[in-house]
């Protein structure tokens, strides 16, 4: 996928950054399709409080909830754009000036938006969703059975399109996600479409 190539890179040229991403039309989204709606899908959630101290990557547990979706939603045919992915769990780790538009453009540029907001909160994340939500994304939200989220996180589905997703174990969770992306975009599409 064009995910896999994205992770060689090692030194992120910023100027080849800066084209990449605003190449194509950004407002203009490849139309909804495929088993849960979408072709492509931003996955967000909790990153440099992941990363081991001592190597600079993320643990091998601490990446299961990431690559079990990603799995997942490729087996499904969608393309999904994951930064701790792209960034080789740590190993190849952006500057904050780099990956930052970048999220951004990804966001902008995707069907659907999905996160894990992560405890303790994770504040890139937090943002991300600031972005998706102001986009009119379909969002997900993945939240822990027992946690605390914070107020604007359990209230965003009052003014954007969201829906949540409470799990113990995230493997089980799979088809409810798969039912709450299928809504999540479903209703994004009812409300975008002329009456
Ligand atoms: O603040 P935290 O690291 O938990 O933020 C994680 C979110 O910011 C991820 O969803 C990811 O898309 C983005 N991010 C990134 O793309 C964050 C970092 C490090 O903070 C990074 N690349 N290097």
């Amino acid at each position: 996928t064009t995910e896999s190539t994205a992770t060689t890179t090692t030194a992120p040229d910023p100027t080849a950054t800066t084209t990449a991403a605003t190449a194509p039309d950004p407002a203009a989204p490849a139309p909804a399709a495929g088993p849960v709606g979408a072709r492509t899908l931003f996955l967000a959630g909790p990153f440099i409080q992941l990363l081991d101290p001592l190597t600079g990557r993320m643990p091998e547990a601490a990446r299961t909830p990431f690559t079990e979706l990603i799995a997942h939603f490729e087996a499904l045919g969608v393309s999904v754009h994951n930064a701790h992915r792209r960034e080789a769990w740590g190993a190849e780790l952006m500057r904050p000036e780099v990956c930052t538009p970048l999220d951004r453009d990804e966001i902008r540029r995707a069907d659907a938006f999905v996160a894990l907001p992560g405890h303790p909160a994770s504040p890139g994340t937090h943002i991300e969703i600031g972005w998706a939500s102001a986009f009119g994304k379909p969002i997900v939200l993945l939240l822990e059975r027992g946690r605390e989220y914070t107020f604007l996180v359990r209230g965003l589905g009052t003014v954007a399109t969201v829906e949540y997703v409470e799990y113990t174990v995230l493997a089980d969770a799979l088809p409810e996600v798969d039912r709450a992306l299928r809504r999540a975009v479903a209703r994004h599409r009812e409300a975008a479409a002329p009456a």
